[in-house]
């Protein structure tokens, strides 16, 4: 399900958070289309996607956020015709080469929810991603809520 191509609010907001919060040099990383999926009640935790294009290169080494006691960097892969998630410690980011973090394969799993999140909400995480020399520095991100079963991002027709 490609079809539709809505450019994201979401994307939008992301960018300017983004802008306001890095300095000129850091205008090195863009993030694009940062969506979360949305909880039910007593789900302890969820998925959070976005599409990443670092200038140079570069590497997501941790995630923050308030919305969850633990917020891990994951890989879902297949094992022994399984598909299973585990944690990562980070995701290289290639110069100039787009990252996604998507449904069935790389993503930020939000642990321990401090509460349920509804479609439309607005989750506020910072990336802390590492440069060739290892100097880190941060990235604010504003995911928005999308419902349960969404299975990819609008943008992702983006491209085809
Ligand atoms: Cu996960």
């Amino acid at each position: 399900m490609k079809a539709t191509a809505i450019k994201s609010l979401a994307a939008a907001f992301a960018l300017c958070a983004f802008a306001g919060a890095a300095s000129a040099q850091d205008a090195s990383l863009s993030v694009e289309d940062p969506w979360v999926r949305a909880t039910v009640p007593n789900q302890h935790a969820t998925g959070v996607f976005m599409r990443l294009t670092s200038a140079a290169p570069g590497r997501l080494v941790a995630v923050e956020s308030q919305a969850a006691k633990h917020v891990e960097i994951h890989e879902m892969a297949m094992q022994d015709n399984v598909m299973k998630m585990r944690q990562v410690p980070g995701i290289d980011l290639p110069a100039g080469q787009a990252v996604e973090l998507k449904p069935g394969g790389y993503h930020v799993m939000l642990i321990d929810l401090a509460r349920q999140i509804a479609p439309g909400e607005h989750i506020a995480l910072t990336l802390v991603v590492e440069d060739a020399r290892r100097q880190q520095r941060r990235v604010a991100v504003d995911a928005v809520a999308r419902p349960l079963n969404a299975t990819a991002a609008p943008a992702a027709g983006h491209g085809h």
